[in-house]
């Protein structure tokens, strides 16, 4: 792997651009239209990126970034893959690297951009920001929705660099919310707060796709994200100290916010309520741990990058990262000929291709896929011929190859969270967050497969070299 060709966010939108998939739009109001604008926009299928200035009530200069990441050709950039890339064939290629990932630690430099502007004390005010309201039942506006927030871990000086959404509620006030308890930032805090102190943080908004993408990576305790990016990037983060906290910042981040999060016992407010990736409301309002913000730092004409949850099938990632952790855990247990997987609905559901070896394969493939699939209720096995990727593909497959009286199993009591909306609130505030999944046999019956109808489809090779020869005629008007 090469590494990305962007260094800083500003970069990756030029890339974009040179692709022919930015939009620049003009006059949208932060209260709901740009979160609308980006939901609308990333259910058409070009799935444009979109660069939003002169936000209603707000300085030209002032900007928000949706829909970085939400196509897989730009998930594929940002992850320095060729965007030409099939979606299959990008998430095979991010899976053999991933496994073989030579983490970097992050390069400490002196200059960084966003201490072009800088307001400390009672000059703080986050609100010059256009932080929008992204749905229109949410608490408040959010000014970080894909926003990094940066901690050191007391005892080990780890640094943990991760994604947790940032609701504004005053002109120096945050709140941080944790899904829960085991976050490796809820883990940090507890730490300080526990010693009666308050916890050194930073939000980071504007990171470039590196940071974000290792922002959602499931890393080891002790393991910080900016050592995953520069991985992907193929050279260092570099990083400045910032002059309040202490902690390292992303020198091409756009907007920084530098504080304390101060202990619960000392005070909350009240979070949320805010639209989740499944396309609802997970709760109503919640006490959630209060950042008081003491410095602000950010570059001319800074860039918000926003990436508010909308409902399924969109999500963040055009590519399905936990799919590719999914199949390289198949390989890692033993489970020979996966030949893709996949994930559908904002990862509710899994589908892994093999080519089927022996009675069970497809059956001790579907129960680890299960057994690893988070939240989701839905995991189909396929053969090798259908495309794991395309949707279509897999319900020929359920629909032909199927008999529900035999293919189909239930496991019960399996892994979910408290966002899930199919369990009851009673459940979730008893902390019974566990759903159950399908586990779906679409293969043909591997006793029988020589005789299983032959079929009259073209393989995928074959309509792709049709697609490639015959382009020019097919398009033709
Ligand atoms: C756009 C986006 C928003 C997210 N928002 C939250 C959030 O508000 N709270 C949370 O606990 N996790 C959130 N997550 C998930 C975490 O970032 C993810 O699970 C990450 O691996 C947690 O890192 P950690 O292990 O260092 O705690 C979000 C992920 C993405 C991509
Ligand atoms: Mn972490």
């Amino acid at each position: 792997m090469s590494g990305t060709d962007y260094e800083d966010l500003r970069g990756f939108i030029a890339r974009v651009e040179e692709l022919g998939s930015l939009r620049r739009l003009t006059g949208a109001d932060a209260a709901c239209e740009i979160g609308g604008i980006t939901e609308v926009a990333a259910g058409l299928g070009e799935c444009p990126a979109l660069l939003f200035d002169d936000i209603k009530g707000y300085p030209r200069g002032f900007r928000v970034f949706t829909n970085a990441t939400v196509s897989p050709q730009r998930a594929a950039l940002a992850l320095g893959l060729d965007p030409a890339l099939s979606p299959i064939a990008a998430l095979k290629a991010w899976k053999s690297l991933r496994t073989g990932l030579k983490m970097q630690p992050p390069l400490a430099v002196k200059h960084a951009s966003f201490f072009e502007n800088t307001r400390t004390g009672a000059e703080v005010d986050v609100g010059i920001f256009p932080s929008p309201l992204w749905h229109k039942q949410d608490g408040g506006p959010y000014i970080g929705s894909g926003s990094l927030v940066v901690m050191r871990d007391p005892d080990t000086g780890w640094i943990n660099a991760s994604i947790y959404r940032v609701q504004v509620h005053g002109h120096d006030r945050v709140t941080i919310q944790f899904d829960h308890p085991g976050r490796h930032g809820a883990i940090i805090a507890r730490k300080y707060w526990e010693q009666g102190k308050p916890c050194p943080v930073a939000i980071v908004n504007g990171p470039d796709p590196s940071l974000f993408i290792a922002g959602f990576e499931y890393l080891p305790e002790g393991t910080s994200e900016y050592a995953f990016a520069g991985a992907i990037r193929g050279r260092p983060v570099e990083v400045v100290a910032g002059p309040h906290s202490g902690l390292p910042l992303p020198a091409g981040a756009e907007i920084i916010l530098e504080g304390m999060l101060l202990p619960p016992g000392e005070i909350t407010l009240p979070e949320g309520p805010f639209g989740e990736f499944t396309g609802y409301y997970a709760a109503d309002k919640r006490p959630a741990p209060v950042m008081r913000v003491e410095a602000m730092h950010w570059r001319n004409d800074p860039i918000l990058l926003g990436s508010p949850p909308m409902k399924p099938p969109r999500f963040h990632f055009g590519l399905p990262f936990r799919a590719a952790g999914i199949w390289a855990d198949l390989e890692a247990s033993g489970v020979t000929d996966v030949v893709g997987a996949w994930q559908h609905v904002a990862q509710l559901m899994t589908v892994i291709a093999i080519q089927q070896r022996y009675a069970g394969h497809a059956k001790r493939a579907g129960l680890i896929a299960a057994a690893q699939s988070y939240m989701g209720r839905l995991v189909v096995i396929v053969d090798a011929d259908v495309d794991p990727s395309n949707l279509a593909d897999v319900m020929w497959a359920i629909t032909t190859r199927c008999e529900p009286s035999e293919s189909v199993d239930i496991v019960r009591n399996t892994w979910s969270s408290a966002l899930d909306p199919r369990i009851t609130m009673e459940d979730r505030n008893r902390g019974q967050t566990a759903n159950s999944k399908m586990i779906i046999d679409a293969c043909m019956p591997f006793s029988w497969r020589d005789e299983f109808p032959k079929t009259s489809a073209l393989t995928q090779d074959e309509a792709h070299s049709i697609e490639e020869k015959w382009r020019f005629a097919l398009r033709q008007r």
